[in-house]
């Protein structure tokens, strides 16, 4: 096995000469969708991420998490890097696009939702646009997006922090200590 398929996302793998983009992205269910359960529906989701112009390059284990925020049911969640020439704001469209044909509505914030897909991180570094930030503000506190994505990206890095993945996930891992 290559580097570049160890390290997907680390910082010596940036190849913007032939226009590939190398994403993670975070998968989150927590809501039923035609008989389909959460699971079902991550498993669904891996597919739709690998339907051109997106081309899977590794899926995480998903993981059962309870819920942050007001919705009582446990979330499926997971990670995956994707493969694709699309530019970021084009990658979240798309993004949204697969949301839709999951019958999302998105009629209250952090409510319960067929599929969420938030982009994590991306090859080329950071965005800051109204639409959209690269990387997701809160990759760096969630233990349900750093677990699934260090099981395939260990060694990529945050721009942020400047720290990898595997790093941010064993400083969240570690009990705060007492004052
Ligand atoms: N947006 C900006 N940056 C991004 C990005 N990096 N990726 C904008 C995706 N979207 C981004 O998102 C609202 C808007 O954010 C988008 O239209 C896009 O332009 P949304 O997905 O419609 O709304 P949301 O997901 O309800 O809100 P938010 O703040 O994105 O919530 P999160 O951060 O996605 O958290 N608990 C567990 N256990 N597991 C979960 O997966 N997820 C959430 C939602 C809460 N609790 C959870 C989980
Ligand atoms: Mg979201």
């Amino acid at each position: 096995m290559n580097k570049a398929s160890i390290h997907p996302l680390a910082r010596d793998h940036r190849s913007p000469e032939t226009g590939e983009q190398i994403y993670a992205v975070g998968i989150g269910a927590n809501r039923p969708m035609a008989g389909m359960r959460p699971r079902d529906i991550v498993r669904a989701a891996f597919d739709a991420l690998d339907l051109a112009p997106l081309r899977l390059v590794r899926a995480s284990p998903i993981i059962d998490s309870r819920p942050l925020g007001p919705s009582a049911r446990t979330y499926a969640n997971a990670a995956v890097i994707v493969s694709t020439t699309l530019p970021p704001l084009a990658m979240l469209d798309q993004l949204q696009a697969i949301e839709r044909t999951f019958h999302r509505r998105r009629y209250r914030r952090w409510g319960p939702r067929t599929l969420d897909l938030d982009l994590l991180l991306w090859s080329g570094g950071n965005v800051r646009s109204k639409r959209l930030t690269v990387p997701h503000p809160a990759i760096a506190d969630r233990a349900f997006v750093l677990e699934p994505l260090c099981a395939i990206a260990p060694d990529a890095q945050d721009p942020v922090s400047g720290l990898t993945i595997r790093h941010l996930t064993s400083r969240l891992r570690k009990p705060t200590p007492a004052r």
